[in-house]
């Protein structure tokens, strides 16, 4: 097994270190919170995007692509979101040598870009449902301290669903298709996470109801890495978005929308790695299998010949593989740089393989070696991928569900929250009334993450704050 203490104790410096020696981005752009895709981080964003548009495709949702810019008076029409949204908008105040008549907002999210073109596309029932996505930079001036790729103010990587419908109802079904397709998601990324319903005072301004993913990072904070909202009518109201429903009236179409982002590649790198660097989950990794000859005097022409067919086998049948042929790198250092970017599988050939007509295996997980004939890889390697991505995901739940604890009663939760490092989610039984949620934030020190969706019944227990009957769980976490 792979030491993760560093991993676990300085989280946050690992976190920094591995982005950067792994290649994956460059924070030093010159602007804050904007950073640069180098080619194997670029990869690896680009793996994990095709599996989200693979997923939307299957289910009846469109690519699109709005532009970037929205007019203030666009912006400002749905009163609750320009509200939330005023503090963090970059605005084009000048063009060339002029100052603007209208200045112009970078967006930050996309239901005002959206919304007056919808109101030209949907005349009738029969345009309905709709579904597009795009997948776009949007700007957020982030006050709290910017993190790569956790709190950026450009996201470049802001994949957003717009969706509209004929009812209310249809409007839900889609929430609950949203949280099946994110649900595929992040178990393919064998990330762990767990749904809330957001309290009202920290829903997405303008949203009937907010439910959001968030996973547990190594610390014990929270990351929310995915968010789906039922707009109802609110935006189709503000925009005018108005269909002649089955029965020849009028109505406003009821909209959800749904988003992820790069928050999704940091929770990819941050749960599986380990003190060594990026641990890949096989479905993600750009680089499946690294071959690494092992030359020794008198066997270069053997060893390098027998890699280099290897290497044209396992392209034919599909796997990406790299093979590292620099000369002026020792094996060992070799090891070390494709340990480092995560490469789930490491083939070693050597004197004795040629010999033996075999080939050694590595895994990335465990640094467990297995030999085996070299004609029987094309079987074991697909098996042993498998067996990969499983073994980080059981790990990862594992670590996740310790993390989660239910209490009854605040001073217990209180002597808990004192005595644990990297805390993790605690519940508290709660009545739902906004006045006891916001207690428990305070008197925890924590952020509310909301109550469980789908939704729990409580059972017999007394609110932790009021003693009221308790509703269900008020979950409560330390959030990046
Ligand atoms: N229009 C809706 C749905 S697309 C929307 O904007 N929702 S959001 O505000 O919750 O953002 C969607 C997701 O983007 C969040 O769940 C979060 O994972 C991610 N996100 C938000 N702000 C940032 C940021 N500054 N840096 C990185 N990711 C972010
Ligand atoms: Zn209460």
């Amino acid at each position: 097994m792979v030491e993760r203490e560093t991993w676990r104790k300085s989280f946050s410096e690992w976190f920094h270190d591995v982005i950067f020696r792994a290649e994956l981005l460059d924070y030093r752009y010159p602007i804050k919170g904007c950073g640069v895709w180098l080619p194997y981080g670029f990869k690896l964003r680009n793996k994990i995007l095709s599996i989200i548009r693979r997923l939307l495709d299957e289910t009846g949702h469109e690519e699109v692509l709005f532009p970037l810019l929205i007019t203030e008076s666009m912006l400002g029409k749905e009163a609750e979101h320009v509200e939330s949204f005023s503090s963090q908008v970059f605005w084009v105040t000048r063009a060339g040598r002029e100052e603007l008549a209208e200045k112009l907002a970078l967006r930050p999210t996309s239901e005002t870009a959206i919304a007056p073109m919808l109101k030209l596309w949907i005349r009738s029932h029969a345009n309905l449902p709709k579904r597009i996505y795009q997948i776009v930079s949007t700007f957020r001036y982030e006050t709290k301290a910017t993190r790569p790729l956790i709190r950026i103010r450009e996201i470049t990587t802001f994949k957003e669903a717009h969706t509209c419908h004929e009812s209310f109802e249809e409007a839900e079904e889609q929430v609950r298709t949203a949280v099946k397709i994110y649900s595929k998601f992040f178990d393919e990324l064998a990330v762990p996470y767990i749904i809330s319903k957001r309290p009202e005072w920290d829903k997405f301004a303008g949203a009937l109801y907010s439910l959001a993913y968030d996973t547990i990072f190594p610390d014990g904070r929270t990351l929310q890495i995915g968010t789906i909202h039922n707009l109802g009518q609110n935006f189709s109201k503000a925009f005018e978005i108005v269909f002649e429903t089955r029965e020849g009236k009028h109505d406003y179409v009821w909209q959800t929308c749904y988003g992820i982002s790069e928050r999704v590649v940091a929770a990819t790198i941050a749960i599986h790695g380990d003190d060594r660097g990026l641990v890949l989950p096989p479905t993600v990794a750009p680089i499946q299998v690294v071959i690494i000859p092992i030359p020794y005097k008198g066997f270069e022409e053997a060893v390098l010949s027998k890699v280099k067919s290897l290497a044209e086998g396992l392209k034919r049948e599909g796997f990406t593989v790299e093979v590292d042929l620099r000369e002026k790198y020792t094996p060992g250092s070799k090891f070390y740089e494709w340990e480092l970017r995560g490469v789930p599988v490491r083939i070693e050939v050597g004197p004795r393989d040629v010999e033996n007509r075999t080939v050694t295996m590595v895994r990335r997980d465990s640094l467990e070696r297995t030999v085996i004939p070299e004609d029987e890889v094309y079987k074991a390697l697909p098996k042993l991928l498998s067996e990969i991505q499983e073994a980080l995901r059981e790990r990862a739940l594992k670590e996740f569900k310790e993390k989660i604890k239910r209490f009854t009663d605040l001073g217990e939760a209180l002597t808990f929250i004192k005595n644990t490092g990297r805390l993790g989610i605690i519940e508290l039984p709660w009545c739902e009334k906004n006045e006891c949620g916001i207690r428990m934030e305070e008197e925890t020190g924590l952020k509310a993450l909301g109550t469980p969706y789908p939704e729990e019944e409580a059972g017999n227990v007394r609110c932790a704050i009021c003693g009221g009957e308790a509703k269900s769980f008020l979950r409560l976490s330390r959030q990046y």
